[in-house]
């Protein structure tokens, strides 16, 4: 593989270069999102409050299996280089971070809980929680109605079409999404009902011990997986349009029952952006991406293509670093070589 390769890049390195395939790698953290949202169908105060949580009602028939979801808005415009076309941008690592407001209301799962466990014990398709607790789960966002990533806002309304107060069913106009390598979203809200499992981007983890009670201010980090091609797809359409949006779900019960009146929330509530004591003590929901912007030919991003860039793509891809995972689908493989040596040679 290796004299092959060598080849291959001799060959291509005889061909003239073009400038516009160079990269550039950028490393950037948000510590506060320039939107937020309790995306619930009964918020008042859309887009200002201080706190929002996530819970779901599995299965009842007026809401959402995700009945209350979180949503992020991280504006990428002036930091990533906008309108380059979805095949310019690379991510290579996200990661999201968001802080609980309440003390020990509900307890510690940082690994999936099957689908089917959100169900009554009673249903046919039930499957037993193994352990302690419900997992927090990240998502992309899509959205209906006339609403789309360049005009759905923090204060935009929650729907519509429909009325919540006789069926919230997806009517939501952003919702938790699992998108296509097409780039078509479909609604996961309703993953309990439609039997959706494991389309999330990653689960909240923190330094607990699992099935422990989750103090105040704990802080929850989302290492996104990014391997997915529809996930690749809308980090790309993100970045070309100048923002990120991504929504914060679980479905911890909720324990407000209309039949039988208010209790003890057993769900997070998470700060927000504008919650004074998050400004404060930098509890406010994070992003830190790492991106590459242009051709992979620029393979070490100093703005030139040459025998360097060339030498050290086939040094990570003889060591298999993951660097070397130029066409980013998580494996490390021939089509990686095709495509370095496409665009190396543009
Ligand atoms: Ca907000
Ligand atoms: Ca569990
Ligand atoms: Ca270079
Ligand atoms: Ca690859």
């Amino acid at each position: 593989m290796s004299k092959l390769l060598i080849t291959a890049i001799a060959t291509a390195t005889i061909g003239g270069f073009a400038s516009s395939s160079l990269a550039q790698l950028i490393d950037h953290s948000w510590t506060t999102p320039d939107g937020d949202r309790w995306m619930y169908a009964f918020n008042g105060t859309p887009g200002t409050r201080f706190t929002a949580n996530t819970f779901g009602k599995p299965l009842v028939k007026q809401f959402d299996d995700r009945d209350s979801q979180f949503i992020l808005m991280f504006d990428t415009a002036g930091i990533i280089p906008q309108g380059m076309g979805l095949d310019a941008y690379r991510i290579v690592s996200a990661t999201v971070t968001v802080t609980v407001f309440n003390a020990d209301e509900f307890f510690y799962d940082g690994t999936n809980d099957p689908i089917a466990s959100y169900r009554p014990i009673d249903d046919p398709l039930y499957e037993s929680d193994v352990d302690v607790g419900r997992p927090i789960e990240i998502f992309p966002v899509g959205y209906r109605d006339g609403f789309d990533l360049t005009n759905w806002q923090e204060n935009s309304p929650f729907n519509v079409v429909g009325d919540p107060l006789i069926d919230a069913k997806r009517i939501r106009t952003a919702f938790a999404a699992s998108i296509d390598a097409t780039g078509i979203a479909a609604d996961v809200s309703l993953a309990v009902r439609d039997q959706i499992a494991d389309e999330a981007m990653a689960i909240g983890t923190a330094p607990l011990t699992a099935g422990h009670s989750v103090p105040a201010d704990t802080t929850f980090t989302f290492d996104l997986d990014l391997c997915d091609p529809g996930v690749r797809r809308y980090f790309a359409e993100a970045f070309d349009h100048g923002r990120l949006n991504l929504v914060i779900t679980s479905i911890h019960g909720a324990s407000y029952d209309p039949d039988i009146g208010p209790g003890d929330p057993s769900y997070p509530i998470f700060y927000t952006s504008e919650n004074p004591l998050a400004i404060a003590f930098g509890y406010t929901p994070t992003l830190d991406l790492v991106v590459r912007v242009g051709g992979a030919g620029d393979y070490n991003s100093d703005g030139t293509r040459n025998f360097f860039d060339a030498q050290a793509f086939l040094n990570d891809f003889s060591a298999q670093a993951p660097e070397a995972d130029v066409n980013t689908d998580c494996t490390i493989d021939f089509f990686d070589v095709l495509q370095f040596l496409n665009e190396f040679s543009q």
